[in-house]
């Protein structure tokens, strides 16, 4: 923890939508009465019928219940699309770059409104309706929002599963929600490789059943339809009607579900609203990345996770935004693709993953400085506590010591940002996602007694006090595992699950999940803090740390470390690191193991499984449990066949 700050400078400041003391008027407003705050605020989208009450909220176990706007009727397709055809109706709603650095395409609102249309009648005609489930297994085409409004305009509920999940996963989502229509392409480009999409969706229907699809030609690469169970996108898009009525919806009624997993058993079905979930979505993306009209806003993310559906689909489109949607991967060409992507489109707001700074880190600065950066003005984080080192990276290479860093922590769970600086308004420091966004109230609780701590500087596990607009409202076809996961560990709360600590000026730090926190000696330790120390060390390029049981100590410490490119694996840097830990955090820091680990397991989104590290480290081979979801499983058999045998 440093306490480094950067405060925003006078020019940003004053050009954004808040400066630090209006982010203070509207905060203490937010929290003093929720319900004026939100009234005044619901009202930044249409509503076809308004909302007469705002917030009909309660924490308490077992009776949790999340209402806000109940009584309001709105559609959410139609104001990320229809409400701009007056105003923008010629501005680019989606900015799609491919793969392949040759091809790009602009999609403006009013065809976007075309495309919808058409998809949602689609839909219809295959007798897909309000309140139906609808599974999305797609690459990053513009496809993939036509699919998700398209859903959102007859009300039918849409859930995607990431392309890169196994047609085992697949499977189960598509019998938990029991879809009746699955949207696919044959084949999903990334990286110059080739995801068989089609192929995993004809092998999760030979697991729970067969349901009709939809699937885009991209090439002639995929396997051929089913009679009577598959329809190409094309033929039936084409000879559909543009004239596609929004459905009126309540502001409860689902939006979307959309699947994680927890630290234990299945994925949960995260349910999400269509009021709630959009005024937070459209307003934090407006505030936390100080959106203008006409900038050029892009997310990274996959449209596949939480921070794709709020920020690269709902948010910005809501706001009348163009958003910029990429197939790729930052190293594909080359690891200049991020950059030259920002400056072949002007890129204004670019939000982006710690774990992909880090992998573009080692690559080497000119990377970065053969292209024109001028045009950014925000730079944003998600996903993991950012590492000092790869915040100054951002700062300092990217962003030339002069673009204000969002580092932005919320979950699926919360819909949309939860702590996150403003660009204009708050002084950041590297490493903490710093204060709250309006109307979210965090605390800090003592994880053994389970009471608030109020002393400013805290330490402890992150709850929420209250409720905000974007809050999930159940799990999927069980509420009741929604109250228990989130609402018993500590009455009145929703538990994060993320330990946290607030510094003497009020900020936070998010420590990891809590089931990573470490305890060595009697001493309460984040993983996360011990990586950042390792990684902060000029040759090393990642690092995970888990604990492994220890006679004396409780927990161990054993540090799994992939080193830059160049630099080489020896002993001598083994124990220079161990020390470089001590050095960094002190004496109750130092490693007990550090495992050469040229490769890392992680899943799919990026997170590292820390469950397979723990189970390596513990030389428990024989329960390593379902490593299909990781991105390269064979990297475990390395891990193994490294497994230090001290
Ligand atoms: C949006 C998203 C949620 C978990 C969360 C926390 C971690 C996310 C973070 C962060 C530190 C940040 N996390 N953002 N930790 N700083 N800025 O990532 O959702 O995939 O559900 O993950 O990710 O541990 O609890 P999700």
């Amino acid at each position: 923890m440093t306490n480094e700050t950067y405060p925003p400078s006078a020019d940003v400041a004053a050009a954004s939508h808040a400066d630090q003391a209006k982010y203070e008027e509207m905060y203490a407003a937010s929290v003093s009465d929720p319900d004026a705050f939100w009234a005044e605020h619901g009202k930044r989208i249409d509503w076809i019928k308004p909302f007469s009450t705002v917030k009909n909220t309660s924490f308490a176990f077992p009776d949790v219940s999340i209402k806000w706007f109940e009584d309001g009727q709105l559609n959410v397709c139609a104001n990320c699309v229809d409400r701009h055809l007056e105003t923008r109706g010629d501005q680019t709603a989606i900015l799609w770059e491919s793969d392949d650095p040759n091809i790009d395409k602009k999609i403006t609102y009013t065809e976007l409104h075309d495309h919808v249309c058409r998809l949602a009648n689609t839909y219809k005609s295959l007798g897909v309706g309000k309140g139906d489930r609808v599974i999305l297994y797609m690459p990053m085409i513009p496809e993939a929002a036509y699919a998700m409004l398209a859903c959102a305009r007859i009300g039918a509920v849409h859930s995607i599963v990431f392309g890169g999940f196994s047609p085992d996963a697949l499977a189960s989502r598509i019998a938990d929600c029991k879809a009746s229509l699955v949207v696919t392409a044959d084949e999903g480009p990334r990286g110059g490789k080739n995801i068989p999409l089609k192929k995993n969706v004809d092998a999760a229907l030979e697991i729970c059943g067969d349901v009709q699809t939809l699937v885009v030609a991209r090439t002639s690469g995929g396997p051929g339809n089913k009679a009577g169970r598959d329809h190409d996108y094309d033929t039936l898009v084409s000879a559909a009607s543009n004239d596609c009525p929004p459905e009126p919806m309540t502001a409860e009624d689902p939006l979307f579900i959309l699947y994680t997993s927890g630290s234990t058993g299945k994925p949960k079905g995260v349910v999400h609203s269509s009021g709630g979930y959009l005024v937070s979505a459209s307003m934090t993306h407006e505030y936390t990345f100080d959106y203008h009209e006409g900038d050029i806003y892009w997310c990274t993310a996959d449209v596949g996770w939480i921070t794709g559906h709020s920020y690269i689909v709902y948010g910005p489109l809501a706001n009348g935004a163009t958003s910029l949607m990429f197939e790729g991967t930052p190293t594909y060409p080359d690891a200049s693709r991020f950059w030259q992507v920002c400056e072949k489109h002007k890129v204004n707001q670019f939000y982006t993953a710690p774990t992909a700074i880090r992998a573009l880190m080692g690559q080497g600065e000119e990377m970065v400085n053969k292209c024109d950066l001028s045009s950014l003005k925000v730079l944003g984080t998600v996903g993991e506590p950012i590492n000092p080192e790869a915040w100054h990276w951002y700062n300092d290479v990217v962003g030339k010591g002069k673009i204000p860093i969002v580092d932005t922590w919320w979950q699926t769970e919360t819909g949309a940002h939860m702590l996150t600086p403003l660009p204009g308004a708050t002084p950041t420091k590297p490493g903490s996602a710093t204060r709250p966004f309006f109307g979210v109230q965090p605390v800090i609780l003592d994880p053994q007694t389970g009471q608030e701590i109020d002393s400013t500087e805290a330490e402890g596990v992150l709850a929420i006090k209250d409720s905000w607009p974007s809050q999930m409202r159940t799990v999927y076809g069980d509420h009741e595992r929604f109250v228990n996961t989130y609402f018993a560990a500590y009455k009145g709360y929703y538990f994060t699950e993320d330990g946290c600590r607030r510094d003497s000026d009020g900020y936070y730090w998010i420590t990891g999940r809590v089931d990573d926190v470490l305890n060595v000696s009697g001493h309460r330790m984040g993983t996360a803090e011990i990586e950042s120390a390792l990684v902060a060390h000029k040759d090393v390029a990642e690092a995970a740390v888990v604990g492994y049981p220890h006679e004396v100590k409780g927990q161990g410490i054993y540090c799994y470390v992939t080193l830059n490119q160049g630099a080489e694996y020896t002993d001598e840097l083994r124990t220079e690191l161990r020390g470089w830990v001590r050095q960094q955090i002190g004496p109750i820091a130092s490693p007990d193991f550090v495992q050469w680990a040229p490769g890392l397991p992680k899943t799919r989104s990026g997170k590292i499984m820390r469950r397979i590290l723990r189970k390596v480290a513990e030389n428990d081979f024989g329960s390593l449990g379902d490593t299909s979801t990781l991105a390269e499983p064979e990297v475990v058999d390395d891990l193994i066949a490294n497994r230090m045998n001290k």
